[in-house]
This record gives structure tokens, C-alpha cells and sequence, in this order.
């Protein structure tokens, strides 16, 4: 059963700001608080300033070009107010990122297309590790906590243990599986746990795939392969491909979201284990460079640890102190 339009809003947004402000907290060590030192060393804000906040940008993952976007505004408005004193620089950073953030702000999100297309099909895809099942495991939660009747299916054939690991998140959601023995080409799962879900009346469908290296080309041909495989039992199918990103790779995620992009027709983007790392400034990278919104990020290893991805929400957590 479906939830009321209006507690499917809450889900809409799976959101906790106090856990997403505590991950981000070795990113905000490296971006914001080194930024707050520079400028409450001087009273009034000057070329010097600028030099080294340039710095401390370039050097914090958030790439050359955003961090020249920031400093070009701000010498913008230094030059235009007279009083500089009255300059808050955190302020004109934080706006410059939520606009840089806001570029996708306005993308239709599962929940709300999810009634047109049923099952509702997500491939997630993405390099060894990345976190792929884990993200599935908390997708699998979020749907299921919203109401909505989950099949997973194991299209990593390759790994061993693959089977096994997301069989555990399955029953730990209380969700239906799909698997096949290892070595089937994972095509063949994809099409068995499409047909499954047609006929159990599914309302979502999340795919694992293996992880791969974008330099493998067999292996993208795969993936093209899934894709297909998917379109002949479900013309519309898949609705969703999200690439899954570990966010602690810095300018690895960046080369792996472009690479992926050549070859898929990526729809989203999941950031996984922002807590723990100071890279999370790649964030603001990769939204910057990349065609397709972020969609979720991940906060944690745990099942409540998967946040939908708000602008707003990102660029306050990051600038807010703590406690
Ligand atoms: N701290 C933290 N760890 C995470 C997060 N997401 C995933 N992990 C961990 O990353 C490791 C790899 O996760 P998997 O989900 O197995 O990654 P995968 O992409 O499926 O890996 P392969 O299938 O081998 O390609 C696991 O130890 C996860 O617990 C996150 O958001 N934060
Ligand atoms: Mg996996």
C-alpha cells in the first residue's frame, strides 16, 4: 500500500541534519573553518585575504574553477561596497556554493514518477567498492519505509561473496531477492528479476551490478547489455542508471563520473562515505562538471545512512558549527 501523499513528501526528502553536519565535519575542518582562521586574523577583508583563500579552495577538492567562481564574486563585491568591513565573507562563499549546488535543485525524483511506472527500474552501477550494495541496502529501506514493494535483483555474478552480502541486506529490509549462481551472465538476472517483479505487482526494482573499471571495455559492454536486456521486458526500463561514487577518491570520483558518462546514459549520481573524509568539497566539483543531478549521499555504513542530496541542506550542514 501506497502512503498518503503527504507523508510521502516527508520521504521524498530523507533527510538528517545533524548526522549529515557530523560526516561532514573533517570536509568542514579543511574548507570552512581554515577559511574563518584566514579571515579573523584581519579585520578588513584585502587582496592578501583572497590570495589565501584561494588557496586553502583550490587545495580542499572543490576544483580550480569553482574556487575562481568564488573569488572573482568575491573581489566583485569587495570593489562594490565602500565599507569592506562590513563584508561577510563566509556568507558570500556559502551563497556562491548553494548556487553552484543548485543547478539540478528542480529534478523530478523517483518518488514523484513512480506512480507513471510500475515497477520503477534502477540500475546501480559503479567501480569496485564504490559502495553499490550497501546504497542498495539503504535504497531498499527508504522504499520500503515508504511503503512500497521491493525486489532486488543480484546482477554481481562476478564477486564470490556478492550474493551473500546483499542477500543480508534483503532480509535485514525485509525485502524479495533475486539471485543467480555465481558466473550467469548477470543479463539473464536482470531479465528473471524484471519478470519477477512484473508478476508479484513490484512497485520498485533495484539492480546490483558488479563493480568495473571504466577502462574495461568488455565490462561497460556489459553493462550496455543489462541496459538492453532490461528495455525488452520493460520498453521504459531502466527509468533510473545511478553511478555510485566514493566520495573519500577526491578527483578519482571526478574521472570516474566522466569516464562512466562516455558510456552510460547515467541518470544520478550517489555519493557514498562523506563521513571520514575531507574530500567532500568533490562535491561541488562534480556538480559543477557533470550533466546529471546528485541524488543521494552516503553518511555511514549503517541503514539509516543514506541522505537524499539537498543543496540547501549540504551547504548549511557544511557551514555550521558544532556544538
Ligand atoms: N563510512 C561509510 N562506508 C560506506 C558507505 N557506503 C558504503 N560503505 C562501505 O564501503 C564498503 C564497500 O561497500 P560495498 O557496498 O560492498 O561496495 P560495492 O560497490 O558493492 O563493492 P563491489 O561490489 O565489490 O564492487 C563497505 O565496507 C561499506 O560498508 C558510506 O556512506 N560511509
Ligand atoms: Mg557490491
Amino acid at each position: 500500500m501506497l502512503l498518503k501523499t503527504k507523508d510521502k513528501m516527508k520521504l521524498l526528502k530523507n533527510l538528517n541534519f545533524n548526522k549529515l553536519k557530523n560526516s561532514l565535519s573533517k570536509t568542514r575542518n579543511k574548507i570552512v573553518t581554515s577559511i574563518t582562521e584566514t579571515v579573523s586574523r584581519k579585520a578588513v577583508l584585502d587582496e592578501d585575504i583572497l590570495e589565501e583563500i584561494e588557496e586553502i579552495l583550490i587545495t580542499s577538492d572543490i576544483g580550480y574553477e569553482v574556487s575562481m567562481r568564488i573569488i572573482d564574486e568575491t573581489r566583485k563585491k569587495m570593489k562594490s561596497e565602500s565599507d569592506r568591513s562590513k563584508l561577510n565573507i563566509i556568507d558570500i562563499i556559502k551563497a556562491e556554493l548553494t548556487g553552484i549546488l543548485n543547478k539540478y535543485a528542480n529534478v523530478p525524483s523517483e518518488f514523484e514518477q513512480i506512480e507513471k511506472y510500475k515497477p520503477f527500474v534502477i540500475l546501480i552501477i559503479g567501480v569496485n567498492g564504490a559502495g553499490k550494495t550497501t546504497t542498495i541496502g539503504k535504497l531498499a529501506s527508504i522504499y520500503k519505509k515508504a511503503g512500497l514493494k521491493v525486489v532486488i535483483g543480484s546482477a554481481d555474478t562476478f564477486r564470490a561473496a556478492a550474493n551473500e552480502q546483499l542477500d543480508v541486506w534483503a532480509k535485514r529490509v525485509g525485502v524479495e531477492i533475486l539471485q543467480k549462481e555465481r558466473g550467469t551472465d548477470p543479463s539473464s538476472v536482470a531479465f528473471d528479476t524484471l519478470n519477477v517483479a512484473k508478476d508479484k505487482n513490484a512497485d520498485i526494482v533495484l539492480i546490483d551490478t558488479a563493480g568495473r573499471l571504466h577502462t574495461k571495455s568488455n565490462l561497460m559492454e556489459e553493462l550496455k547489455k543489462i541496459k538492453k536486456v532490461l528495455g525488452k521486458v520493460l520498453d521504459y526500463a531502466p527509468n533510473e542508471i545511478f553511478l555510485v561514487l566514493d566520495g573519500t577518491t577526491g578527483q578519482n570520483a571526478l574521472i570516474q563520473a566522466k569516464e562512466f558518462s562516455k558510456y552510460t546514459d547515467l541518470t544520478g549520481l550517489i555519493i557514498t562515505k562523506l563521513d571520514g573524509t575531507a574530500k567532500g568539497g568533490v562535491v561541488f566539483q562534480i556538480i559543477s562538471e557533470q550533466e546529471v543531478p546528485v541524488r543521494y549521499i552516503g553518511v555511514g555504513e549503517g541503514i539509516n545512512d543514506l541522505q537524499t542530496f539537498d543543496s540547501k541542506e549540504f551547504v548549511n550542514a557544511l557551514f555550521e558549527n558544532e556544538e
